[in-house]
């Protein structure tokens, strides 16, 4: 394939994901992120450019309970990495972000959970409980 031919393929691509990423939001007011990586990877950091704001995000429990992360209690810790969890800036609530810290090297239990997480988002039926993107 010759460099232009890749260059439109890709344009292609981005245009197509583009449409879908349309479609989805009009199906749904809630985009659903799940981001993974290391911790200190710089997720956080990446989330509040997306959503445009310095702010520090809001945490929520499923039971859509607040976590004051105020408390630097080891509890207030595992909260923000919990999968379950939803993060969301106040300035931008379009998008509800899942946190995980990401699969070290002979730990399985971390994939695991995000292997379940999946699973059980996927089978939902209300479209806002899908995930829409995995980063
Ligand atoms: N040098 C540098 N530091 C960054 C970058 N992104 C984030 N950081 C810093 O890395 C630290 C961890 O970032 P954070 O977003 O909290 O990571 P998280 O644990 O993955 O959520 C913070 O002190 C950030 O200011 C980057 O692109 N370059
Ligand atoms: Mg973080």
């Amino acid at each position: 394939m010759s460099l232009s031919n890749v260059e439109s393929q890709a344009a292609e691509d981005i245009e197509r994901q583009q449409r879908r990423a349309r479609r989805v939001r009009n199906l749904t007011n809630r985009f659903r992120v799940l981001i993974i990586g290391r911790a200190n990877a710089g997720k956080t950091t990446i989330l509040q450019r997306v959503c445009n704001t310095t702010e520090q995000p809001k945490i929520f429990n499923p039971e859509g309970h607040e976590i004051d992360l105020s408390e630097l209690n080891p509890t207030a810790q595992r909260g923000e990495h919990d999968i379950e969890n939803e993060m969301i800036f106040e300035s931008n609530t379009a998008f509800v972000f899942h946190d995980s810290r990401g699969f070290e090297a002979g730990r399985t239990s971390e994939l695991d959970k995000v292997k379940e997480f999946l699973q059980k988002r996927s089978t939902n039926n209300r479209l806002e409980d899908h995930l829409h993107v995995i980063w």
